[in-house]
């Protein structure tokens, strides 16, 4: 079924973009040699977004959003009770809503009114086993998170369905998106398809493919976590969907 769905994506992504532009629009390496700046190909709403003021559409890889008829979430690993929701089924879990703050490692930060479930209530579910201490979410887009299970039942962690009174749009996470305020922004993983319990820890995108730490922890009075001496790096090769990608590339560096 996911296999599917995978294909079903490919095939409206190839109808939407020649392979020429396709091809542009791929991020070439972690140094960044294309420039995002002149390319014409890229379609504008993926450059600065255009129905949330302050917020910008981050994406790592070109994604034009989820088919609702395609999508399921599935949560397994680890527990005694796999489960297969559809998008209706998590309208059935308790509401919650809070005003929180999604900061970028890219400079830039805004706020919005996140509505959605605990994640609480999919443990309670799934009954993880003793030994499944961390959590792996897979993204449509095949992006890719992990967590240690207690930081996800943190107070203000938040599985959101619904963003400033709205379901979610396609570019902000449609159907399902993590929200966790004391994490860098890469950390809130958007069109979630699967949450696996497992024993060990997994690692996340940005990790594999750039500089960033698995962690993701804000650290208090730095905008990023490439500020060294308190003097900011320009980072790029990070995300590629930025108005600014002509800067040089940061050196890579470990945390
Ligand atoms: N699936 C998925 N989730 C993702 C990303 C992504 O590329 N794919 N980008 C992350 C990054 S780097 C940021 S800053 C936030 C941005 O959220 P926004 O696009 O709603 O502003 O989403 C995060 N979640
Ligand atoms: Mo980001």
């Amino acid at each position: 079924m996911f296999g599917l769905r995978f294909k079903l994506n490919r095939r409206l992504f190839l109808k939407a973009f020649s392979f020429s532009a396709l091809a542009s629009l791929w991020p070439k390496n972690s140094a960044g040699t294309v420039s995002f700046q002149t390319n014409k190909n890229i379609p504008p709403n993926y450059i600065q977004n255009r129905d949330v003021p302050g917020f910008f559409i981050r994406s790592a890889n070109p994604f034009l959003g989820v088919d609702i008829r395609e999508w399921g979430l599935a949560v397994g690993g680890k527990v005694k009770n796999p489960v297969a929701y559809g998008y209706e089924d998590l309208f059935g879990f308790p509401r919650v809503s809070q005003v929180s703050r999604l900061k970028c490692v890219e400079c830039w930060s805004a706020k919005a009114r996140w509505e959605g479930f605990r994640f609480q209530d999919l443990v309670d579910r799934a009954q993880p086993h003793p030994e499944a201490k961390y959590v792996t979410f897979q993204s449509a887009d095949s992006y890719y998170e992990s967590y240690m299970l207690e930081e996800l039942l943190r107070p203000r962690v938040l599985m959101v369905l619904r963003m400033n009174n709205q379901p979610l749009s396609k570019d902000h996470g449609f159907p399902l998106r993590l929200i966790a305020p004391f994490k860098y922004g890469y950390k809130s993983v958007k069109y979630i398809t699967q949450i696996t319990f497992t024993d060990s820890r997994k690692r996340n995108y940005w990790a594999d493919y750039g500089p960033y730490s698995v962690d993701g922890t804000i650290q208090p009075g730095i905008d990023h976590p490439l500020d060294f001496n308190k003097k900011p790096l320009p980072i790029n090769g990070g995300e590629v969907f930025h108005p600014f990608d002509s800067r040089p590339a940061a050196p890579k560096t470990p945390q």
